[in-house]
């Protein structure tokens, strides 16, 4: 990628989205196109049509679809799926037919399978059933992988696929219902220290682990993986902080302020018991996290007390 490069950041509300488009601006990228509010309706296949027509983007980072934390997920499954399913072909194609030179496909770490041995490797993708929680958004992220290497294989395509761990940071969802742990807790914690509530239910039991990223980390990974992978396999995005997550709500309490008494909501799913990434291959080439996870949900914290509590649109959380 050269400093002038036209550069289209799909998705560039999200968490990654926001993430990315800063990364990029920060490094000198200046020619991004279709940043919001300018961006397509990523689920009209003539308006993405139109705006690659228009806006003939050289490198595309994919950090769009809706997703969401595990209640969204058991809520909203069809409407989860479909979404990233239409995103996914309707750029994938315009991005073949005119010529775009690299895709960065984001997936999750959720299409992982259930019972794949820890820590997590690409050869154990499709080899087992997915996490019933997750499995319809899951299975759309892996039908990007595989839209991504059908392309390479029968067009060429520089369509490269990255895995990222959990992330979290500024332009998160905190909503209740919809936000994943990190942000979700935060608003929650928020608002029982508001309120001066003794006692804070977290959901499940606190013992399943997840590993961790922040977005400014993620971000960091996505422009260093567009510049140095090129290969067919899907690389994880990882190498950050593994944690139960009885131990993030307690980082969370302390950057919260948050004193009351941690409860656990056993009524509320777990989800899958551990995720952690093999982050080998990606250190291998020489690139691994730098942000440490206090100094992460800090900024998280800071950017909610400044925008989150005003409700943002709906969705605005991470492709992952
Ligand atoms: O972040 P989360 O929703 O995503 O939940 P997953 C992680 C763990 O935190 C689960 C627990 O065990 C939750 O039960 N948890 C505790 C909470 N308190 C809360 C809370 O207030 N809100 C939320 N949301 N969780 C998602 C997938 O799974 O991971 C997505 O459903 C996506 O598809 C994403 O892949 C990366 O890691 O369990």
């Amino acid at each position: 990628m050269n400093r002038d490069s036209p550069i289209y950041v799909a998705g560039g509300e999200t968490l990654l989205g926001a993430a990315l488009r800063e990364r990029l601006r920060g490094e000198g990228f200046a020619n991004l196109r279709g940043v919001p509010p300018d961006e397509p309706d990523l689920t009209s296949a003539g308006q993405v049509e139109d705006f690659f027509s228009e806006a003939r983007p050289e490198y595309v980072f994919f950090a769009a679809g809706k997703s969401g934390g595990i209640s969204l997920n058991e809520a909203r499954p069809a409407e989860l799926m479909l979404d990233n399913l239409l995103a996914t072909a309707h750029i994938l194609d315009a991005a073949r037919r005119y010529g775009v030179t690299k895709l960065l496909y984001l997936a999750s770490s959720c299409a992982y399978p259930r019972k794949a041995p820890q820590p997590l490797r690409v050869e154990s993708l499709m080899t087992g059933p997915l996490e019933p929680t997750n499995a319809a958004y899951a299975t759309a992220k892996l039908a990007g992988w595989q839209l991504c290497d059908a392309y390479r294989r029968q067009y060429g395509d520089g369509f490269v696929t990255a895995i990222p761990a959990n992330s979290f940071g500024p332009h998160d969802d905190f909503s209740l219902d919809r936000g994943h742990v990190i942000p979700a807790l935060m608003r929650r914690m928020h608002e029982a220290k508001v309120r001066g509530e003794p006692e804070l239910p977290v959901w499940g039991t606190g013992r399943p682990q997840r590993e961790f990223l922040c977005s400014r980390d993620v971000a960091d990974g996505c422009v260093f993986v567009m510049q140095h992978y090129g290969g067919p396999q899907p690389i994880n995005l990882g190498g950050g902080t593994a944690l139960s997550i009885t131990e993030a709500a307690a980082a969370i309490a302390e950057v919260v302020g948050y004193r009351g008494r941690l409860s656990f909501d056993n009524s509320k799913p777990d989800g899958m018991m551990l995720k952690m990434l093999d982050a080998t291959p990606l250190r291998r080439l020489g690139w691994r996290p730098s942000v440490d996870f206090r100094t992460a949900l800090a900024e998280t914290y800071v950017w909610f007390l400044q925008h989150a509590v005003k409700e943002g649109p709906e969705y605005v959380c991470a492709a992952i």
